[in-house]
């Protein structure tokens, strides 16, 4: 059996399509598992809001039969200290050595969001808070978003694409689309290492200033023509993200990115997908997202069974 120690990345799957096939067994046979999780407790931490993770994700556990415990840690919790060595003088009141152990002495596995702070690029990348967590829970960790990758979204965008997809090798295209905020990577980044486990034809469309990490992007098309891109595709993934080069900065704000009908015609009558929340006519236009294409509620049902498809192997293991 495959067995899953944590889940931060994409690279915690041993076999995509395995756990792909049983995501969907669980989305046909929701309470098949229930005495798995009896006496097992997830605790959710959460840094940053969430709507879609947290109840999805609260509902997987259910669904496995277990107990679910949820704190809103920058409100509710003592500012806590990431540093080896700090002096805590400061804000912090709490350091995340005693932190994460004392909250694994509480429950099964442990799942935090934390959101890019997008100003200091290698504080980011190094993925510090998860990594702390990862680094001193003494039960399995679950990335709900972290710094720098979202990946329970990026197993739900593959099982829906999976659902959904027609031929053997679709067209996907993860289009940039403007966006008023400076907003992480993560999306994107694990929706990247999931096409590149996947038999699909892949192209990344974004203006020039927008590329992503190359050591994710390596070996991916770009395309730098949006429209071009387009052409023939069956799923259109869009997500806005500031830039990685000029980290964290927002360099267009007008909307010809923006997913229009007209766009969407250039198409193989392609599938709209985004991870959601979504800003209507800034993103993409009501006429595409209202539009029979539009996957971006299934995908957000799809959530529950990414999430329980995770939790149970973790409790597997
Ligand atoms: C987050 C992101 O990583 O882009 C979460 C996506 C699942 N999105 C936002 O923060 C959107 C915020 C906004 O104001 O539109």
């Amino acid at each position: 059996m495959n067995k899953m120690k944590k889940y931060t990345s994409i690279s915690d799957i041993t076999s995509l399509s395995t756990i792909i096939d049983e995501a969907m067994y669980l989305k046909k046979n929701t309470f098949a598992f229930q005495p798995l999780g009896k006496n097992k407790t997830i605790a959710m931490l959460f840094f940053n809001p969430s709507l879609r993770t947290r109840l999805s994700t609260q509902k997987a556990a259910m669904n496995l039969g277990m107990q679910v415990m949820i704190m809103n840690i920058s409100n509710d919790g003592w500012v806590l200290e990431f540093e080896d060595g700090a002096v805590m003088k400061n804000s912090a009141a709490e350091h995340v050595k005693e932190a994460a152990q004392v909250i694994s002495q509480y429950c099964d596995v442990l799942a935090i969001r934390t959101f890019a702070g997008l100003t200091d690029r290698k504080d980011d990348y190094n993925e510090k808070v998860m990594t702390a967590f990862v680094k001193y829970a003494t039960v399995p960790v679950v990335s709900l978003e972290s710094a720098t990758g979202h990946p329970l979204q990026a197993l739900t965008d593959v099982i829906t694409i999976k659902e959904y997809q027609k031929m053997s090798k679709p067209k996907i295209v993860l289009s940039w689309a403007p966006h008023p905020k400076a907003l992480p990577q993560a999306v994107a980044n694990s929706f990247v290492d999931v096409m590149k486990l996947s038999e699909v034809d892949f192209v990344i469309t974004h203006p020039k200033g927008y590329e992503l990490n190359t050591e994710i992007t390596n070996g991916v098309t770009i395309e730098y023509n949006q429209e071009k891109a387009f052409e023939n595709a069956d799923f259109i993934y869009t997500k806005n993200w500031s830039s990685f080069t000029d980290y964290g900065k927002v360099l267009i704000t007008d909307n010809s990115w923006m997913i229009t009908e007209k766009k969407m015609q250039l198409t193989n009558n392609a599938k709209f997908m985004h991870c959601l929340p979504v800003r209507r006519n800034v993103v993409v236009e009501d006429a595409v997202i209202d539009s029979e294409n539009s996957l971006v509620i299934e995908q957000s049902n799809n959530r529950t069974f990414a999430a329980q498809v995770v939790l149970k192997k973790i409790l597997e293991s």
